[in-house]
Formats: C-alpha cells, sequence, structure tokens
C-alpha cells in the first residue's frame, strides 16, 4: 500500500511500525482476531530495524533458531536458515516471507511517519496524524516503534567541508559506494562497529577504528545452521518455544545457576575456553556463571579471562593495552569472530579517540589528536537513543492533555513493558520495563497479552486504563532488580548513558522471561491486575 490520503481512515487498530513486533500484531488483531487493523511505517519496507541496517556485516547475533516467529507452525518448522547467525538479507528475506504469507502487506502504509497522537476522552479514541497531515482515527494504538531503532549520529564540526562520503550504519543507503580499495574509518566499537570492522577489514584498503571506549568482545561462532536443532523444533516445536521463553534471556540456552566464584581456577578456565570455542556475547555472560553481571568479584573472573585472549592475540602490546577495556563485563555483551586477530593486520590502525579526541572534518578527513586522517569513507556506528527514543519521538498526548515527553521527563514509566498510567488503549510491544530478552519471540508474547487484552476490553466498553499504582509498583521492583546488578553502573544505552542530556535510569525487567510470564500469567489471573479492563 502506498502513502495516500488517510484523511477518512477510522480503525479499530491501529499499529505503529512493521517490525518484528508490528508484523505479528497486525496478522494477531487482523487476521486472527477479525478486527479493522492497519500498520504505518516510515520505512518503504516491513522488516524495522532489518530494514534500515543494511551495513556490512550484518547480522543478528542470536542464533536464528531462536530469532523468529513462532506462531507459523511450518514457517518455525520447516523454514531453511542457511546459517546459525543468519544474515541480515536473509533475516529481511524471512519477514517478507512471513508479511507475504499472511497477506499482511495490503495492510501496511509504507513511507508514512505517524508525527502525534492524542487520546481523544470524549470519543474514546485516539487520533493520529501524520507527518504529511493525514489522520487516522483508531480505538487502540499498538506502538511496535524498536528498541533500537532511533538512530544516535553525533556531528562532528565542518562535516560539510569534507569531500568523502559520511554513511551511518543505521540508515545504509543502497547507493553506498563500494568500499574496497578506499581509505574508510568506522566510528563507535559496539556491536555494530564490531560487525563492520571484522567484514571490511579485508576489503578495504586501510581501516581506522575510531575507539572511545573498548569493549569485551568474544567469539560469534558463526557456521551453517545447527541440524541438531533443526530436528528438535521438528519434533516438538511448542515445546522448543515454550523453552526458549522458560529461560531469563530467551537465547536459546539455559543460563547458569553455578557462581564463578565457587568454582576453582582451573574449572574456570575450562567453563570460559568452551564458551569462547562455542562463541556468542550472552552465552559466554550468562551460560558460563550465574554471577558475572551481578559481582565485581565474578566479573573479573570473566574479563581476565578475556584479557587473556587479548594479549595472547594481538602482537602489538600496545594495541592490546588500547583493546583492554576499563569497565565491568556488563554492557550489552558483543560477539565478532576474529575480532582482536582484525588489529594484527597492517592495513588495521586503531586509534584511541578518548586520549586523542576528533575534533573536526576536514575536506580530506577528520582532525583526530591534533593531526589530520586521510580518509575516504566515515561510517558512524555511534548506537541509538534506545528504548524511548521512537515513543518520544511521537509527540503524544494522553488523558487530561498529559504529554509523554513531560510524564518520561526524569526516565520512563510503564506498567509490565506493554502500557502507560494516563494513556488508555495505548499499548506497547517491548515497552520500557519490558523483559531484558532477545526479541522476536517475546514479541509474540506480549502482543498475545496485548491482544488477550483487547478483547477483554472489546466485552466491555473498550478502554484498557493502566493504574498508576500498578505502574508505580511495577516501576520500583524493576529499578531494585537493576539495582542488583552491574549493568546500572556501566554506561551503555542500557541505562541511557550514551545519549548525551537522557536521564540515566534503569528501563527493564531484570528477573528474566519465565520469571516475567508468571507473574503476567497472575495478572491475568487476577482479572487482569492493573490494567482496569472497562
Ligand atoms: P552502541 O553499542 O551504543 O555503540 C555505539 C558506539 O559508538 C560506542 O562505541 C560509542 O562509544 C561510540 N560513540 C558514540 N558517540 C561517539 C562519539 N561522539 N565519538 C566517538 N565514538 C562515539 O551502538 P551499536 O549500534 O553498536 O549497538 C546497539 C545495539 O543495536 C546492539 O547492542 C544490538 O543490540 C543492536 P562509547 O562506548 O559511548 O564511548
Amino acid at each position: 500500500m502506498n502513502a495516500v490520503s488517510h484523511k477518512q481512515l477510522e480503525l479499530d487498530v491501529a499499529i505503529i511500525g512493521a517490525g518484528v513486533g508490528g508484523l505479528y500484531a497486525l496478522h494477531k488483531t487482523r487476521n486472527v482476531l477479525g478486527m479493522k487493523a492497519e500498520a504505518f511505517d516510515d520505512a518503504g519496507g516491513v522488516g524495522g530495524t532489518w530494514y534500515w541496517n543494511r551495513y556490512p556485516g550484518c547480522r543478528v547475533d542470536t542464533e536464528s533458531t531462536i530469532y523468529t516467529y513462532s506462531f507459523d507452525l511450518d514457517m518455525f518448522q520447516n523454514w531453511e536458515w542457511s546459517e546459525r547467525y543468519a544474515r541480515q538479507p536473509e533475516v529481511l528475506n524471512y519477514l517478507n516471507a512471513v508479511a507475504d504469507k499472511h497477506d499482511l502487506k495490503r495492510s501496511i502504509h509504507f513511507n508514512t511517519r505517524i508525527a502525534s497522537a492524542e487520546w481523544k476522552e470524549d470519543e474514546g479514541r485516539w487520533l493520529l496524524t501524520t507527518t504529511a497531515g493525514d489522520t487516522v482515527k483508531a480505538k487502540y494504538v499498538i506502538e511496535a516503534v524498536g528498541l533500537l531503532s532511533s538512530s544516535y549520529a553525533p556531528q562532528f564540526p565542518d562535516q560539510d567541508k569534507f569531500k568523502g562520503e559520511v554513511l551511518l550504519a543505521s540508515k545504509w543507503p543502497d547507493t553506498a559506494a563500494d568500499l574496497e580499495g578506499k581509505r574508510v574509518g568506522v566510528v563507535g566499537t559496539g556491536s555494530t562497529g564490531i560487525q563492520i570492522i571484522t567484514a571490511l577489514a579485508d576489503k578495504v584498503g586501510h581501516l581506522h577504528v575510531l575507539q572511545r571506549t573498548a569493549q569485551w568482545v568474544v567469539p560469534l561462532g558463526i557456521g551453517p545452521f545447527p541440524a541438531e536443532t533443526r530436528e528438535k523444533i521438528k519434533a516438538d516445536p511448542h515445546g522448543f518455544r515454550d523453552w526458549a521463553l522458560s529461560t531469563a534471556a530467551v537465547f536459546g540456552f539455559d543460563e547458569s545457576t553455578v557462581s564463578a566464584l565457587e568454582v576453582d581456577n582451573e574449572e574456570r578456565k575450562r567453563v570460559y575456553e568452551k564458551a569462547w570455542k562455542k562463541g556468542n556475547g550472552f552465552s559466554f555472560l550468562l551460560e558460563t556463571f550465574s554471577d558475572i553481571p551481578v559481582t565485581a568479584e565474578a566479573n573479573k573472573t570473566a574479563t581476565d579471562f578475556i584479557k587473556s585472549k587479548i594479549d595472547a592475540i594481538v602482537t602489538d602490546p600496545e594495541v592490546a593495552r588500547k583493546l583492554t577495556p576499563r569497565d565491568y563485563y556488563a554492557k550489552r555483551p558483543l560477539a565478532a569472530d576474529n575480532y582482536y586477530e582484525t588489529y594484527n593486520r597492517d592495513n588495521v590502525t586503531l586509534h584511541d579517540v578518548k586520549a586523542e579526541p576528533i575534533e573536526r572534518y576536514t575536506e580530506n578527513g577528520l582532525i583526530v589528536g591534533g593531526k589530520e586522517l586521510e580518509l575516504d569513507v566515515v561510517i558512524m556506528a555511534t548506537g541509538f537513543d534506545a528504548m524511548t527514543g521512537n515513543y518520544l519521538k511521537i509527540d503524544t498526548i494522553g488523558r487530561n492533555g498529559v504529554r509523554l515527553k513531560d510524564a518520561w521527563k526524569n526516565g520512563p514509566r510503564a506498567y509490565a513493558g506493554m502500557s502507560i498510567a494516563d494513556f488508555p488503549n495505548l499499548l506497547m510491544v517491548f515497552g520500557p520495563f519490558s523483559p531484558f530478552t532477545s526479541q522476536p519471540l517475546v514479541h509474540e508474547w506480549q502482543v498475545d497479552f496485548l491482544c488477550d487484552l483487547i478483547e477483554k476490553a472489546e466485552q466491555g466498553n473498550g478502554i484498557i486504563e493502566t493504574t498508576r499504582e500498578a505502574q508505580d509498583d511495577w516501576v520500583r521492583v524493576c529499578q531494585e532488580g537493576m539495582a542488583g546488578t552491574l549493568f546500572e553502573v556501566t554506561d551503555s544505552w542500557i541505562n541511557g548513558a550514551n545519549i548525551p542530556g537522557k536521564p540515566r535510569t534503569s528501563m527493564w525487567y531484570m528477573g528474566g522471561m519465565g520469571n516475567y510470564m508468571t507473574e503476567m500469567n497472575a495478572i491475568r489471573d487476577d482479572n487482569y491486575r492493573g490494567f482496569e479492563v472497562r
């Protein structure tokens, strides 16, 4: 469907976003509940984050077995993922196939950005307005706007003077120049940066890595899709899905229950070596021992191990020193094959831009630490205004004129990761204070819960209202849970510290998906406690 005038559009359900969460929300509300539901996305196609992130080396770093829907049993059992960690084109292809099979695209308005949303109390409807000025009235709004979709791209002075190209990783243009043989600078060494660095090192002329903060990186373990997992899913798809959801992080493994401090050195080394060989950042952080993200002592056992790998792999001791983080291993755990090996290449130079800052552009490149670095292309892999960024881009006005940006002035407030007091019938997929997990299966679970709520509301007056008391309780529990972890004290997008001026706060339910489901099922059994469905 193309962007057309929506002036007369009246819907039961308006869905914002056509990524993983939005597509399933559209399928469930339109195809299963039979409601008049349509979706809106400013992208030109489906896929959300997988539509935009087309940078070299982009792939999931969650196993493809888990990074999938389960609702379409045939696709869940039989989809032929080629690799253990699917590349971006394969993920996008899969999401397109889901959308096509379930005939979703005819109900999606592409190239359409929702600019504002206002609750009309007298009508019991949301009034959405697009950037083109068209309007949509909907009884329920489901925001599936993406956890990591609102790009953060700081601009260095004098960019207009630069004769080369500046590319934003998270909005990678199809028209990007071929990088072969070029002098390329990469700013940022998070998940995105390390994928780009390892993908480009043997393709470009010279790669300059502009690193502000070193990160702990373990191998990913790229390889073919594991046949034994395929068999498991084929034999018992629901059993596999339910097991994955019952774990804390929903990454396709059971988290360890053993403290890193209760075993001796030799056993610790054995466990870490095994995890290093297997690959995967979440697995290294959570499948090895139970307390790496919790206590400084346990954390140090993991960082000592990774440091020993850096020292063994990186041949230049000064480069090894620059690559060794000073922080806890308590950011979003990173994984890429041959990351540290890359720095042994003659055509890769590491710059510590904390010690020698990026000052400004020139015609020929960047001034870094007072010296000109000649570059043809600069790639910004500088991250996202995570969790709250995309919600706050929509000027959202709830009951009694309350604006979302005011309600969230000091950090987000939400109930169960799915709704907000004073914003009736505004429902979120993976909103603030959702469990800290991988996403697709959790999106499905939350959409199913939201649809149960909608069905119940449809039996009454069609109102879903979150109580302030329930929200305050939920936020308090989440904040207490976060306070017990090293994630809280380690700067990253997880706590908002990556965005200048953003309130630093916890935004997650840290109890794990298994506990989250138990809690949510109890809420459902208690007549949807806290939601006040009328
Ligand atoms: P991240 O993990 O937030 O990483 C952003 C990187 O960009 C990080 O290394 C930052 O350094 C760096 N950065 C940000 N601003 C600057 C400036 N001004 N100068 C130099 N370097 C800068 O984002 P990603 O896109 O890699 O990953 C986000 C998530 O998306 C990922 O975890 C996956 O779940 C998907 P800093 O550490 O702030 O010093």
